[in-house]
C-alpha cells in the first residue's frame, strides 16, 4: 500500500504558545467499507462536521485488511489508527473525533 499518513498537530489552546509547550501529533487513517452500518455512522459524523480524515477502503485496497489485522488484532471495522495505535467501534472512534474536534483540519466549504 502507497498510503501515507497525515500528521496534525494539536495546538494548546492559549493566546500565545510558549515554544516549549507541548505540541501533541497525530497520525490518522480511519479504516472502512462502504455497507458497513457502523461505519456509516462515523462517515456521517465526518461529513456533517466537515473533517478530513485519511481512510482506507478495506474492501478496495489491497492487503488493506491484513493490515489492519497487524495493527489492531482484528479486521473489524470502522477502526480509527491513532499513532499506530487501533481504536475499535463507532461509539468510541466519534467520541475521540469530538473530543479532538479543534485540532483536526477541516474541508473547505
Ligand atoms: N460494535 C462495533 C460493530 C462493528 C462491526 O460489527 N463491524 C462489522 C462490519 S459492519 C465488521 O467489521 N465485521 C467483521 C469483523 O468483525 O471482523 C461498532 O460499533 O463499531
Amino acid at each position: 500500500m502507497d498510503y501515507q499518513p497525515a500528521i496534525y498537530y494539536e495546538i494548546p489552546n492559549q493566546v500565545e504558545t510558549p515554544r516549549f509547550h507541548l505540541v501533541k501529533e497525530y497520525q490518522l487513517t480511519l479504516y472502512y467499507f462502504e455497507s458497513c452500518p457502523y461505519c456509516q455512522k462515523v462517515l456521517k459524523y465526518i461529513k456533517k462536521n466537515k473533517l478530513t480524515i485519511p481512510m482506507v477502503n478495506i474492501r478496495k485496497e489491497k492487503g488493506a485488511r491484513e493490515t489492519l489485522i497487524q495493527i489492531g488484532g482484528k479486521g473489524q471495522v470502522p477502526c480509527l489508527i491513532i499513532n499506530g495505535k487501533a481504536l475499535y467501534e463507532s461509539s468510541d472512534i466519534i467520541r475521540w473525533l469530538q473530543d479532538h474536534r479543534n485540532c483536526l483540519p477541516k474541508t473547505r466549504s
